[in-house]
């Protein structure tokens, strides 16, 4: 091997240097301190975090810092610029803790994804096929003892159970709801510890040919899945006992936002301009969740993968 070869090699590294130098330049202008972006405990939150990340450093040559994060109080975290983004902000489950802190200043809105979200009480299609519980979707059939006794668990006191997501989604919304409703004396809600815990339950149900009604939402990667969700008596502004109501609603057709701490967009203006812009879809986001509980990828590895086949998607959104 002669010295030509070394000496093209070298030339090689220098020139890819300096393409890679000029391709991350034009963002030169972001301060060198990470991103620090949450993480919470549902998979496409988790995904999109890594695929946030992996746009900031692979792509705009930035820095990145993963921060496991409460899902309430991280809007505190970000207005006092403890964490700096927040890329999936539901309305139904973190509406108010968002209001408040962006009312109290150094949070601000950062625009909605196109997805619009629904999270709610619901079952898989089987339920219904197998007539565990006439009248569904109505909330209305939740009245009928002849459906509750379907639902029964060895921990549930004799009543239907529906099994909510981790209580510190929601607190006690869908208990209040139920009781709001008349239904305390056939129904009881019990909390799962985690997202998992959910998809365990609908997969022991359907095995043990009991009904089930589990807390969901959408995007998810139940969209395509034959999974419904109970009617309940519409949202309204005010409708629920946290804000003054009597609890007698469902979850409202919500948004689904961006936050960021104000001081960040002044020291990341070129991150900021690209989060600004980034908006995914519900096909999208399902696709996240489902590489994570679907085909059983890691997050990290979800992300991969989704950047790889979407770059037409996330390269709109950099200058
Ligand atoms: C906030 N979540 C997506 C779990 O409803």
């Amino acid at each position: 091997m002669g010295e030509k070869y070394m000496i093209k090699t070298i030339k090689g590294l220098i020139v890819a240097a300096i393409i890679s130098a000029f391709s991350f330049a034009t963002y030169a202008a972001d301060s060198r301190k990470p991103t620090r972006i949450p993480v919470h405990n549902w998979s496409s939150q988790i995904v999109m975090a890594y695929v946030i990340g992996g746009i900031l450093t692979d792509h705009m040559g930035q820095n990145v810092e993963y921060v496991p994060a409460d899902t309430q109080a991280v809007y505190e975290s970000i207005r006092i610029g403890d964490v700096d983004i927040s890329h999936e902000v539901w309305q139904s489950a973190f509406g108010k803790s968002f209001d408040t802190a962006r009312d109290a200043g150094g949070l601000l809105d950062w625009g909605d994804h196109e997805a619009r979200t629904l999270e709610d009480m619901g079952y898989p299609n089987w339920v219904v096929d197998k007539g565990l519980c006439p009248g569904l979707p109505s909330w209305e059939a939740l009245k009928s003892a002849d459906c509750a006794k379907n639902f029964v668990t060895p921990d549930s006191d004799g009543k239907g159970r529906m099994l909510e997501g981790p209580q510190t989604w929601h607190g006690d919304l869908i208990p209040q709801r139920i009781d709001a409703l008349g239904l305390g004396d056939l129904w009881t809600v019990k909390f799962a510890g985690s997202a998992d815990a959910l998809w365990a339950e609908l997969a022991a149900a359907e095995k043990e040919g009991r009904g089930t009604i589990i807390f969901n939402w959408t995007p998810n990667f139940t969209d395509g899945a034959g999974f419904t969700f109970i009617d309940f008596p519409p949202y309204t502004d005010g409708c629920r006992p946290a804000d003054g109501g009597d609890g007698k609603c469902g979850s409202p057709d919500g948004y689904l936002k961006k936050a960021v701490n104000e001081n960040w967009t002044k020291s990341h203006p070129d991150a900021a301009a690209m989060f600004k812009k980034l908006s995914f879809t519900t096909g999208q986001i399902g696709a996240m969740a489902a590489y994570v509980d679907t085909d059983k990828m890691t997050h990290q590895d979800a992300a991969k993968e989704w950047l790889k086949k979407n770059k037409k998607v996330w390269k709109k959104f950099l200058k």
